[in-house]
């Protein structure tokens, strides 16, 4: 055996657990008979040495950090889930807010009549095809993830009347609407949040949930000094389920994204529609353009 080798095995052996002592300060006294393999190998092979060292157990200085428990909201109400520098994030959560058969026939003629297709996005410069299907209705084309989609500027029937069903419930406008079709459970929308600067700042935007449930996952922005690691931040799921109304309002898209994502159990298909406002890009501005700029985000 190398030399080399042998020592990495002889450093092995120093590797294993120390016997277990009780006490805090767990003081390993090297006379015992027990540690004399371990005072051996020490000495690198050279036959057992007499020293008078001890090694003490200290309790780590620094906390040990919990994952915060994910919390779950499918009860109706107004919850606001943080309060940041940005301002207070609200959820608002109408489960039934079509009633059953109302929402099935709305499923249905939405999923045979709307113009579905799928939009290729990209990322560091490699085009993906999105897994789900979408449309958009507006006076405005909308782009996310680099890539545009037109605007189908006839609203279809149903969709006007729902964005007006939508309006009287919140008290507030919409003149976008984002249509997504998630035609299983291997459909999906990974981490984002809507904050795109043609949305405006603090956007409120509405979605109406038909079809399968799907969970919709939240997750809180990490402070700066975390440089965009999520280990330890709160999560929120919330299941949208057949005639949900939910309202991400306040400051949610500033520090909070959201996700949908795959079910690898069976799902069956899933319309999602979200009311949004979009403005005019500024002059000179890269549409699409986020409000926050993030490495993740250029
Ligand atoms: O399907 C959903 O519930 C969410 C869709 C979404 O986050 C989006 O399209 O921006």
């Amino acid at each position: 055996m190398s030399d080399k080798r042998q020592r990495a095995r002889v450093q092995g052996s120093w590797a294993k657990p120390l016997p277990k002592h009780s006490g805090t300060t767990g003081a390993i006294p090297n006379n015992n008979p027990s540690n004399n393999a371990n005072a051996a190998s020490g000495s690198w092979g050279c036959g057992p040495q007499k020293t008078t060292k001890t090694f003490e157990f200290h309790q780590p200085t620094k906390p040990t950090r919990e994952v915060p428990p994910e919390k779950v909201i499918e009860q109706a109400g107004d919850y606001e889930i943080s309060h940041g520098p940005s301002g207070v994030s609200r959820l608002r959560l109408l489960p039934g807010f079509l009633p059953p058969e109302e929402a099935d026939w709305m499923f249905s003629k939405l999923l045979a009549e709307l113009p579905w297709s799928q939009k290729s996005n990209y990322r560091q410069g490699e085009a993906y095809q999105e897994p789900r299907l979408t449309c958009w209705y507006g006076e405005l084309p909308y782009t996310y993830a680099r890539s545009t989609m037109a605007a189908n500027t006839q609203w279809h029937p149903l969709l006007a009347t729902l964005r007006e069903t939508v309006s009287q419930a919140s008290g507030l406008s919409f003149n976008s609407l984002l249509c997504n079709l998630y035609r299983d459970g291997h459909d999906s929308i990974g981490w984002h949040s809507d904050d795109e600067a043609s949305l405006g700042t603090k956007p409120t935007i509405a979605s109406i949930s038909l079809g399968d449930t799907r969970v919709f996952s939240l997750r809180k922005q990490p402070p700066p000094e975390e440089i965009g690691d999520y280990t330890y931040v709160e999560r929120i799921r919330v299941p949208l389920n057949h005639g949900t109304l939910l309202l991400m309002e306040g400051a949610t898209q500033d520090d909070w994204q959201h996700q949908v994502a795959k079910e690898y159990h069976d799902r069956g298909p899933r319309i999602n529609l979200t009311f949004r406002t979009i403005y005019p890009e500024p002059e000179g501005h890269r549409p699409g353009t986020k409000m926050r700029f993030t490495a993740k985000n250029l």
